[in-house]
């Protein structure tokens, strides 16, 4: 039997556009990597991924592939804001393989199952969460050796009734999961956001799953139990990006890798001790509150350059109405400590949180720029489905539409332009688009930051420092439809 999934192609610029596209990231769809593993190690059958995206494959290519590779089984993945381009992709394939079985997974699919099967007759299955031990239970089904409705997890679809099964529990011991299946990736392809990396190649490294924190923002795809990977194993994985692939830098992804200090300190030990730290350089994500002076020391020492931290907005009140449960305080007392020890920091902000005012926005970039951060994300508020802020959204009458294509927060920089699905009572689409790009402007056009650049100029990061100065500049002489003032 054979099983293919597919990354669904929506390309770097037809997020960000033709100039900023040029600096999109393009990451490995690890996931995907994930469920090929497991069908081939805990199935024993064959699998692989196609991943449309780095490959910049048309719906045509993908259709030729699966025709020639006589697939048994195909799987998409579905984010909200890929919606359609995962849609496209299973009408394509079904037109040319009427009888091919087809399962849909990923965030949206999880949140949206039903719905999803509901829309599209041209999905058979959704898989809801975590999906290495679902898969493997359909490829039994598909091989007659297993009843549907014994498949925890699973979504289907039985005449015209769409069947939903019990939700599975999730994988507890995580170094059980199969590695993800690199061998299937384009690993030549693939490079993280701009601000992640130093170096290239940089790759994704998986070090746990699943979050206990229940901010209103977050999906909560694959469970609020925090499950982190050996050292050990995390180890190895950096060690065969190296090896094999020649990795420079790896980011370490994972809910919230330092959630667990002692597990943290512990793996950085292991760095340390293995002179793995001496080969690759890493950065990585997580809470202003899980981390320390000690911990940062020790991750110095292991070789972590960078870290992002959410912080997503200058106004207390903003902050503890999405339940984020930090106070910025604790944010500014954070980013010095770590500037102190010598780790750069990334600071991913929201605007346009629900009640947000265009006062608050203005306050949030004033508070960006007086973290003295490195980097700052500005990113347009986007309720996903499944989230506590898309109810508060529905409820108060500021979500403007239900078309999934513009569950996007990279509208503001797409060629093609369309108004925010959210909208803080009181503002426009059209004000809240460029207070994110003056946002950009007014923190990078900054003499300091400028200077800082200039100051590391090298070969290596010319040509992304160029484009992105180019675009902001462009930005600002486009003729903003607002004039905005600096908070005070
Ligand atoms: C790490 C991460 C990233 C990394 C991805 C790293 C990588 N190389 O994989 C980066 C930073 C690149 C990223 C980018 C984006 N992300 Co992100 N990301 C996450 C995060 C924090 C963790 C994901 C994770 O742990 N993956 C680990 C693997 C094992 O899990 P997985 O990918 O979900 O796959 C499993 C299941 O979902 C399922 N599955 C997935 N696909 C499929 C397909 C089939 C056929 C089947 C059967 C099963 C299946 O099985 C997999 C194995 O268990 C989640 C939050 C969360 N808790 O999930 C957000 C999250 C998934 N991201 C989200 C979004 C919106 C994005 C972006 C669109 C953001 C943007 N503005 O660009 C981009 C999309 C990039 C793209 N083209 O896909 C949203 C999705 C919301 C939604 N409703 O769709 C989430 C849920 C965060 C949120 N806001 O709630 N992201």
């Amino acid at each position: 039997m054979r099983v293919l999934f597919i990354n669904p192609p929506c390309f770097s610029y037809l997020r960000y556009g033709k100039d900023l596209g040029k600096l999109g990231p393009t990451t490995e769809p690890l996931g995907l990597a994930y469920l090929a593993a497991s069908v081939r190690e805990w199935a024993n059958e064959e699998a692989e991924v196609l991943d449309a995206e780095a490959l910049r494959l048309s719906t045509d290519d993908i259709v030729r592939h699966v025709v020639a590779g006589k697939y048994d089984l195909v799987g998409v993945a579905m984010l909200t804001p890929l919606y359609l381009h995962s849609v496209k992709t299973f009408e394509a394939i079904k037109k040319a393989l009427p009888h091919i079985p087809t399962v849909v997974g990923g965030a949206h699919a999880t949140i949206m199952a039903e719905e999803t099967l509901q829309a599209n007759n041209t999905i058979d299955y959704a898989v809801v969460g975590e999906g290495e031990e679902t898969i493997v239970d359909l490829v039994a089904v598909i091989k007659g050796n297993k009843k549907v409705e014994e498949v925890p997890g699973l979504v289907y679809r039985n005449g015209v009734e769409i069947v939903r099964n019990p939700d599975r529990k999730v994988i507890m011991d995580v170094d059980s999961i199969p590695w993800p299946a690199r061998d299937s990736l384009p690993m030549e392809h693939y490079r993280p956001t701009v601000s992640y990396y130093r170096r290239l190649p940089s790759y994704f490294v998986m070090a746990a799953r699943g979050c206990p924190y229940r901010c209103h923002f977050c999906s909560q795809v694959i469970g609020k139990q925090t499950r982190i990977h050996s050292s050990e194993r995390i180890i190895a994985e950096m060690e065969f990006l190296y090896s094999k692939y020649g990795a420079k830098e790896i980011v370490i992804e994972g809910d919230t890798l330092t959630y667990n200090k002692r597990k943290t300190m512990e793996l950085c030990e292991e760095i340390i001790k293995s002179k793995l730290h001496k080969k690759l350089a890493w950065v990585a994500s997580t809470r202003v509150n899980c981390v320390d002076e000690e911990l940062l020391r020790v991750m110095k020492e292991a070789g972590c350059w960078q870290l992002s931290f959410g912080v997503e907005s200058g106004v207390q009140r903003l902050v503890d109405h999405i339940n984020k449960k930090i106070s910025l305080e604790q944010v500014e007392r954070v980013f010095k400590m770590a500037h102190r020890i010598g780790i750069e920091t990334r600071a991913f902000f929201m605007l346009g949180l629900p009640t947000e005012s265009y006062e608050d926005s203005l306050q949030t970039i004033a508070f960006a720029k007086r973290l003295k951060t490195y980097w700052a994300q500005f990113t347009v508020t986007i309720p996903y489905p499944g989230t506590a802020l898309f109810e508060m959204a529905k409820k108060s009458g500021t979500l403007k539409s239900y078309n999934w294509e513009h569950y996007n927060s990279w509208s503001s920089w797409s060629d093609e332009q369309h108004e925010l699905v959210h909208v803080p009572e009181g503002r426009t689409s059209t004000e809240l688009l460029e207070t994110q790009k003056y946002a950009l402007r007014s923190f990078y056009l900054r003499p300091k930051i400028l200077f800082n650049r200039l100051k590391e100029l090298s070969w290596e990061n010319y040509s992304k420092m160029f484009t992105g100065l180019l675009v902001l500049l462009k930005s600002k002489f486009k003729r903003p439809a607002y004039k905005h003032r600096d908070f005070q």
